[in-house]
This record gives structure tokens, C-alpha cells and sequence, in this order.
């Protein structure tokens, strides 16, 4: 058995580990980063496309914003069709000057991984069997097997980064912890392209064959999305079923500017609103989608992880340069304040914008749900006031002070 020693162990080598690691090494802080995967395969994955300011000023904290500075797009608006008719949403006006930057989540992790390697800080990838050990104990550990032998890893503080599926959420005794969840009755089916983008701002479409989506990665690549129920596989939709239907589903006037091609990736994620509370135990952190999940539709899910993140590091920094150790107790409370608010938001948004077909929801029945969902999309579409209350939450509430 190996043993190594750091301050803090990171699970999970995601954006929500790898920017709690470049902050805390700025601060002095000790990291190790133990990821199951390669970091090829960390990186294949294709997810979100909208950064909130929050999250992009983490970013230049961390020092790591060079390319999202130089190639990201500042959105300044954002639209929403619905039947056919588009509403534009002025994010900067309505809000008093916030926009959101639109930085493919891939091209972010790829920055932090570079940045990490630069500076010369250790991830082992391809980490088996991670182990949480004493984690309500003052001196915890995490035992794993790399490069073909076992390692015990003593740390102060473990913070678990390793999404839904992770092992450490499933570390805090069952008793210590209360889930909410909700599984929805669709998934999204998305589609990435080296084609241009059929419309300069991201376009939310309810229309009668249920919910689409048109986004980007650039001024050459596309990324759309299609409701679709959650039986599909996604080898039975072809390149052009997918063309097809968003062409059936966006404006006209989008469709008919729609260019098609290829797809790099094509893949289908199920929706699912999750949180777990509280999210810390003894000298464990859970952190981003090891805590909590929300549906893509309001674009929220990198964005809570980077506030969990925010909270963390602001935590730790002060219990290692101040010895303030009292803070550690309010991380969970003000983590998931912040998070329950997105949580809402995103159920919110996708009531008004997917079809629920038969099912309902809210304890009325899908005839009712869908009325209720006409004066929703009424009022916050085509009035200020609630045109505002929609921009505010789009691009983000403000991080909480800890
Ligand atoms: P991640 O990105 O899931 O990273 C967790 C990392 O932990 C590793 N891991 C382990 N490592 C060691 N030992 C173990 N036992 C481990 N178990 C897991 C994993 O390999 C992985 O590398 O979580 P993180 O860092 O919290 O980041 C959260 C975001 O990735 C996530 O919220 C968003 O991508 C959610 N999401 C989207 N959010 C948006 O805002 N807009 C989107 O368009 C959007 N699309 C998506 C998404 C999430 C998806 N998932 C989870 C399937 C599309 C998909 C398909
Ligand atoms: C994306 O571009 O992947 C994207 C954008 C906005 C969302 C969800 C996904 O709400």
C-alpha cells in the first residue's frame, strides 16, 4: 500500500473538482484529484453550453479564462418560441447589465485539465475502487487502486466532486440524509454540429410536437435539442429523423435558415430534478450534480456546481488562513439555498416549455396543467414584470456570502 498526503482530496476530476482544485492551490491549499475515468473520456463528453457571470468571474479567479475570455460569447439576450412565435428576452436590459457567455462546458474542462497540468498539480485518472474511510472523524482518508497498485490518501477534508452516479454521496450514512427527486416522464435527445447555427441567440421552442431547443457552440458549430419520450434509443434516430423533426418543431423562419450536416455527437439524457441535503457530513463536501440535478432546461446544472464550488473554497480558505473553523458548519445551508432556487426555476421552466402528454403534474390533470401553463407562459413572455423575473433567474442569482 502506498500512502500519500494532501489537505484536501478531490473526487471527481469534472468542472466542479478541477475549479475547486485551481482555487485552493491558488490560496496555497493542497489538492489531489482522484477520477475514475481517462481524461480523454472526461473530456468526450458533451454538456452544457451557458456559463452565468458568477461562474465565468470564478473562472478569472482561478486564472484559467484566457480562451473563454477570448472565444466565448457574450449572449445578451436569449429567445423563446412558443407555437411558432418568438419573444426575445433582453437579459443585459432587463437585468441592469448581466448577460450570460456561451463556452461549451467541454472547452472549459479542457482549459482547467491544461491549467492543472501547467501548474504542475496531481489528478490521478483512471483512480479504481475510491474508498471513502473516517469521513466523521478529524483524519480521514481515501483508499483507491491506480496504476496497478493500492493507495491510501490521508487528507484533512474530502470534497466530493464526482457527479450523480459518484461514490461519495452513497459514503454518508442513509440516516444522515434526506433526497428529493423528481424523474421526468422525457428526455432530451442532443445533436452537435459543424454546421452554422440557425439562429445568433439560443431559441427554448414549445410547440405541438413538444420541446426543442437551438443552441451553439460558435460562429460554426451547432448544438440542438428535441424532447423525446424516454423509451427512444438514440441508434433507432438517424442524422436526419433529427433535422427533420427540429425542423417541425423551431419557427419557420428558424428552420428555414437551418443548416444541417453530420453529427459530431448524438446522444439521449433523461431529466431528473435531485437534491440531497445536507450536503456536507463530518469532513465530507459534496459539491455540483454529487448533490443535486436539474432538468437542462434552464441551463442551470454547471452553474450550481459552480456556486458550490465558490461556497467551498471560501469556506476552506478561511479555516486554513484564519482558523476559522466555525464556517465549515455553513456550507450545506448556504450551498443549497442558492441551488434550491435554481432547482425551482429549472422545474419551472420545463413545465411551461415540454409536453407532459397524458401525465399532468402538480396534482392536476394534463388538460388543467396545460392551461395553468398558458397564463404562465402569458405573463412572463409578454409582460415586463414578468419578463424581468425570468431574465433575473436566467442569468443567475448572486453567489451568497458564507
Ligand atoms: P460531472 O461533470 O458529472 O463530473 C463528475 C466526475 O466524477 C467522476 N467520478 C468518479 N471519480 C472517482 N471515483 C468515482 N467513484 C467516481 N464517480 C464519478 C466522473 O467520471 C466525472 O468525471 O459533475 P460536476 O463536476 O459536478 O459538473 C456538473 C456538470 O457536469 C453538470 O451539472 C452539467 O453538465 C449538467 N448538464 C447540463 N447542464 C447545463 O447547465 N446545460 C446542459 O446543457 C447540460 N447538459 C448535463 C447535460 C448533464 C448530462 N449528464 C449528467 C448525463 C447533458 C448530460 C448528458
Ligand atoms: C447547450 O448548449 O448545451 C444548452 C444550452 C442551454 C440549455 C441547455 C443546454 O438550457
Amino acid at each position: 500500500m502506498k500512502t500519500l498526503k494532501t489537505q484536501v482530496a478531490i473526487i471527481g476530476a469534472g468542472p466542479a473538482g478541477l475549479l475547486l482544485g485551481q482555487l485552493l492551490a491558488k490560496q496555497g491549499i493542497s489538492n489531489l484529484i482522484l477520477e475514475r475515468v481517462s481524461g480523454d473520456y472526461v473530456l468526450g463528453r458533451i454538456r452544457a453550453g451557458i456559463l452565468e457571470q458568477g461562474l465565468a468571474n470564478l473562472v478569472r479567479e482561478a486564472g484559467v479564462a484566457e480562451r473563454m475570455d477570448a472565444e466565448g460569447e457574450v449572449h445578451e439576450g436569449v429567445e423563446f418560441a412558443v407555437d411558432g412565435v418568438r419573444k426575445h428576452i433582453d437579459l443585459k436590459g432587463l437585468t441592469g447589465g448581466d448577460v450570460v457567455i456561451c463556452y461549451g462546458q467541454t472547452e472549459l474542462t479542457k482549459d482547467l485539465m491544461d491549467a492543472r497540468q501547467a501548474a504542475g498539480l496531481l489528478t490521478c485518472y483512471e483512480a479504481a475502487n475510491v474508498q471513502l474511510h473516517d469521513i466523521a472523524e478529524s483524519t480521514p482518508s481515501v483508499t483507491f487502486d491506480y496504476e496497478g497498485e493500492k493507495h491510501s490518501l490521508c487528507c484533512d477534508y474530502i470534497a466530493g466532486c464526482d457527479g450523480f452516479h459518484g461514490t461519495s454521496r452513497q459514503s454518508i450514512p442513509a440516516d444522515k440524509r434526506t433526497e428529493y427527486e423528481r424523474v421526468y416522464p422525457f428526455g432530451w435527445l442532443g445533436l452537435l454540429s459543424d454546421t452554422p447555427p440557425a439562429s445568433e441567440e439560443l431559441i427554448y421552442c414549445k410547440s405541438e410536437r413538444g420541446f426543442a431547443l437551438a443552441s451553439r457552440r460558435s460562429a460554426t458549430r451547432s448544438r440542438y435539442y428535441l424532447q423525446v419520450p424516454l423509451t427512444d434509443n438514440v441508434e433507432e434516430w438517424s442524422d436526419d429523423d433529427v433535422w427533420a423533426e427540429l425542423k417541425r418543431r423551431l419557427p419557420q423562419d428558424v428552420a428555414e435558415n437551418m443548416v444541417t450536416g453530420p453529427s459530431l455527437e448524438k446522444s439521449i439524457a433523461p431529466l431528473r430534478s435531485f437534491v440531497c441535503e445536507p450536503m456536507q457530513y463530518g469532513r465530507l463536501f459534496l459539491v455540483g450534480d454529487a448533490a443535486h440535478i436539474v432538468p437542462p432546461t434552464g441551463a442551470k446544472g454547471l452553474n450550481l456546481a459552480a456556486s458550490d464550488v465558490h461556497t467551498l473554497y471560501k469556506v476552506l480558505t478561511r479555516v486554513y488562513q484564519e482558523n476559522d473553523t466555525a464556517c465549515i458548519a455553513r456550507y450545506s445551508e448556504v450551498a443549497l439555498k442558492r441551488v434550491w432556487h435554481g432547482e425551482r426555476f429549472s422545474w419551472w421552466l420545463s413545465n411551461m416549455l415540454h409536453d407532459y402528454g397524458d401525465e399532468g403534474g402538480s396534482g392536476v390533470d394534463a388538460k388543467m396543467l396545460d392551461r395553468f401553463m398558458d397564463s404562465e407562459r402569458d405573463y412572463f413572455l409578454n409582460t415586463e414584470a414578468g419578463r424581468r423575473v425570468l431574465a433575473t433567474q436566467y442569468v443567475g442569482l448572486p453567489y451568497e456570502e458564507v
